[in-house]
């Protein structure tokens, strides 16, 4: 027992009895700490503090990773392969304003820290990066590949994306152009009309049919095969969808949706028919797009399989600001009135969204984003108050990839007096995304290696198991998360960060990051 991984690269060790190393594994018993609460006849509550004990096994080999986007020659898709090349490579090209280096920026496992604990001997904060929290795959190592309907190589796909310097994609350019789309499925019904042009790399069949299924099977097989990988994950990074009906007898459960796919019904979505195949090939599915991809069947479907999915939509930054600022206002008890975002932008995907149905998809998830923070503050809103929520979204071809995004948040505050709060943000869409494509693939290979077991009097005994099906600890990554059926969606971006780092934490036997700071306040 205790510390003394034998063959390690950690930047740390756990010195604990709860935790164990062994060559192969790191494992922890965690006590979860909760309030469980009750409310009485008289209106009161009594609230109970609750422990639970847990055991966490993290797998401590880092395999070989794949990653396969559908939308491969998109803007995400043409960006974060040559930022991925970029930084492998670490290069450093000539811009007007001086040299850029390749980094990882906006990766919140590249890119950010997590508090170890305080230095025994100077009372300072020890932070270490997050990448080094747990033995995470490296997204230099990656193999990237992936679907397009449309041909054109990678190359072409980044200057038709117009995301990058010249000066950069001339450094990448001889690798890229080597790189050329897998035939994806069309089915035009779920697209913008506008976007048939570029449908010129199709698998045969413009409906859903098991063929289509075990063609993207074979295809992640193939990669892995002729890549040497040991795992591949996919995600969705393809033209945002309109929502697909939820009938009965045809998605509402794994076997009617299985039938569904075998009759060729025209309520299957290309991006469901991507999670069902990579389901039933154990590829964890993660969908970057609004669409309801995760019809009930594809969800009853993959736990059925014990396959991970998550989703949905890229939270980048828009919504990545107002999940913030909310949480702030609300916290701080300012009665939020009303949000009005306006955005224009003038990529494909803008291009896709013009058209009502695609459009609506995108108007969903990004307006449920505060409902948690709201209903968690019964003393500004009433039951089923809300403040107005408007999104707009306009197609403006000038402006590129650099989506411009106009927030109004209208509040009251002290005495009938009003705060209003305008945002003029310009995000860069796809540098904006491609971090977050990193991101979910990091953080989904890294659930795949942790499993648990509720420790019982005789913790030995007891069996391990993974996580739920549904990846919502993928939250903070996504702006509408999907949670397991039942359970409650946060999307208070402290929150869902608080989430992965504690989880993350519990699995090395280390408490939540509590910021009580307690040693600094009582002498
Ligand atoms: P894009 O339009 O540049 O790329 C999408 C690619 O998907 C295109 O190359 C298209 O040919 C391809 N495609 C369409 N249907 C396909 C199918 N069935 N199979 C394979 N490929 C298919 O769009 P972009 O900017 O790369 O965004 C991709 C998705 O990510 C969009 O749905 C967008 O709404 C979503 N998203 C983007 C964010 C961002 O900040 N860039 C943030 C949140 C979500
Ligand atoms: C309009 O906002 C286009 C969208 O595809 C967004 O660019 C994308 O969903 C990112 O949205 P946000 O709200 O995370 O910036």
């Amino acid at each position: 027992n205790g510390a003394g991984p034998s063959s390690t690269n950690d930047l740390f060790v756990v010195d604990s009895p709860n935790v164990v190393y062994t060559d192969t594994e790191i494992k922890s018993k965690y006590t979860y700490r909760t309030t469980s609460v009750t409310q009485g006849s008289d209106g009161k509550y009594v609230a109970t503090p609750k422990e639970t004990l847990y055991g966490f096994k993290v797998d401590r080999k880092v395999p070989k990773v794949g990653c396969m986007l559908v939308g491969w020659g998109g803007n995400n898709g043409s960006t974060v392969t040559a930022g991925i090349i970029a930084n492998r490579r670490g290069l450093v090209w000539d811009t007007r304003e001086g040299k850029r280096a390749a980094n990882y920026y906006g990766s919140v496992v590249m890119g950010s820290t997590i508090k170890l604990g305080t230095d025994t001997n100077t009372g300072k904060e020890i932070n270490i990066p997050f990448h080094d929290l747990l033995p995470m795959t490296h997204p230099n190592d990656l193999v990237i590949g992936g679907w397009d309907i449309s041909s054109m190589n990678l190359a072409d796909a980044m200057d038709r994306a117009a995301v990058l310097e010249p000066t950069l994609k001339g450094l990448v350019r001889k690798e890229m152009a080597l790189m050329k789309p897998l035939p994806s499925i069309y089915y035009p019904d779920f697209i913008a009309a506008n976007q048939e042009e570029r449908a010129d790399n199709l698998i045969p069949g413009s409906k859903t049919c098991m063929a289509h299924v075990e063609q993207i099977r074979k295809d992640i097989r193939d990669f892995k095969a002729a890549h040497g990988l040991d795992k591949v994950i996919v995600q969705w990074t393809a033209n945002t969808e309109r929502y697909a009906d939820i009938l009965e007898g045809v998605n509402d459960t794994a076997d009617n949706l299985l039938k569904a796919i075998e009759s060729g019904h025209e309520e299957v979505a290309p991006s469901t028919v991507f999670a069902v195949a990579c389901i039933l090939e154990n590829a964890p599915f993660i969908n970057g797009s609004p669409q309801n991809t995760f019809v009930p069947g594809a969800i009853q479907l993959a736990e059925k399989h014990g396959a991970f999915i998550g989703g949905d939509d890229f939270k980048s930054g828009q919504t990545k600001m107002k999940s913030a600022l909310v949480d702030f206002l609300i916290s701080a008890g300012i009665k939020l009135t009303s949000i009005a975002s306006y955005n224009h932008l003038g990529n494909n995907d803008g291009m896709n969204l013009s058209s009502q149905r695609q459009f609506r998809s995108k108007e969903i998830s990004k307006s449920n984003v505060v409902d948690d923070m709201v209903a968690a503050n019964t003393v500004l809103y009433k039951e089923g108050e809300h403040p107005d929520h408007t999104v707009v979204i306009k197609y403006m071809l000038t402006v590129g990839d650099n989506k411009r995004a106009l927030d109004e948040y209208y509040a009251e505050i002290f005495m009938g007096g009003h705060q209003t709060i305008s945002i003029f943000n310009v995000c860069e869409d796809s540098l904006l995304a491609s971090p977050l494509i990193i991101d979910l693939v990091v953080v989904s290979e890294m659930m795949t290696r942790i499993q648990w077991k509720a420790h019982g009097t005789d913790a030995s005994d007891e069996k391990y198991s993974s996580f739920h099906s549904v990846l919502s600890v993928l939250s903070y990554m996504l702006k509408a998360p999907l949670t397991p059926p039942g359970t409650p969606v946060i999307n208070a971006l402290a929150k869902q960060r608080a989430a992965l780092t504690n989880i993350f934490r519990a699995c090395v036997g280390l408490e939540p990051e509590n910021d009580m700071t307690l040693e600094h306040k009582l002498f």
